[in-house]
């Protein structure tokens, strides 16, 4: 099941792993990614510490310590410059390694944030879209791999243009 919930997703529960809109330090930020290591607490910047950063558009999983949740799958979104630069891409394969790292997990719920959208400036509605498309297609080339996939969005203009985009996207799932 695809879905779209407004929340905060340090306070999810009900999935396997969450993701992290992260940078290439993979040390935390502010954001989603402040909010995730302050509800985590240190453990989780301990097992970072070791992990010597992710490049834009990859993807590496830790513990999630005093998350509700069993993992935290680190990504890191490209920053938004004017389209040109690769950015559809790097989002794309944010997803694409994020599914595909919780899938060797045996991860079967799996909640994301809009990733790249906040300081990072990535237009929400080609986020959106572009991050549908990037688990629709993996759908189609893993079927049956998970039992959830949801976007967890903190705020209402982020959650209604998500929703609009998944409205046209939802007979193709
Ligand atoms: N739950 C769900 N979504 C949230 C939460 C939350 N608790 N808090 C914020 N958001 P951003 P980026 C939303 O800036 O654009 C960090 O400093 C937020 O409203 O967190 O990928 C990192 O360290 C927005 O819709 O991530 C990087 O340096 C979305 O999460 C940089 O920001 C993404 O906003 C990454 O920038």
């Amino acid at each position: 099941m695809i879905r779209i919930i407004k929340g905060d997703i340090t306070k999810i529960s009900d999935v396997d792993a969450i993701v992290n809109a992260a940078n290439v330090s993979l040390l935390g930020g502010g954001g989603v990614d402040g909010a995730i290591h302050a509800a985590a607490g240190k453990g989780l910047l301990n097992e970072c510490f070791l992990l010597n950063g992710c490049a834009v558009g990859q993807a590496k999983i830790t513990g999630a310590y005093d998350l509700p949740c069993e993992y935290v799958i680190h990504t890191v979104g490209p920053v938004w410059k004017d389209g040109t630069e690769g950015e559809a891409d790097l989002l794309t394969s944010c997803y694409k390694e994020s599914l595909k790292i919780a899938k060797e997990k045996g991860i079967r719920k799996i909640a994301f944030p809009s990733i790249s959208t906040g300081s990072y400036n990535y237009p929400i509605s080609y986020a959106a879209f572009t991050a549908m498309s990037a688990v629709k297609a993996f759908i189609k080339e893993n079927p049956d791999s998970f039992d959830l996939i949801e976007w967890i969005l903190y705020d209402d203009m982020t959650y209604s243009i998500y929703n609009a985009e998944y409205i046209k996207f939802n007979e193709g799932f």
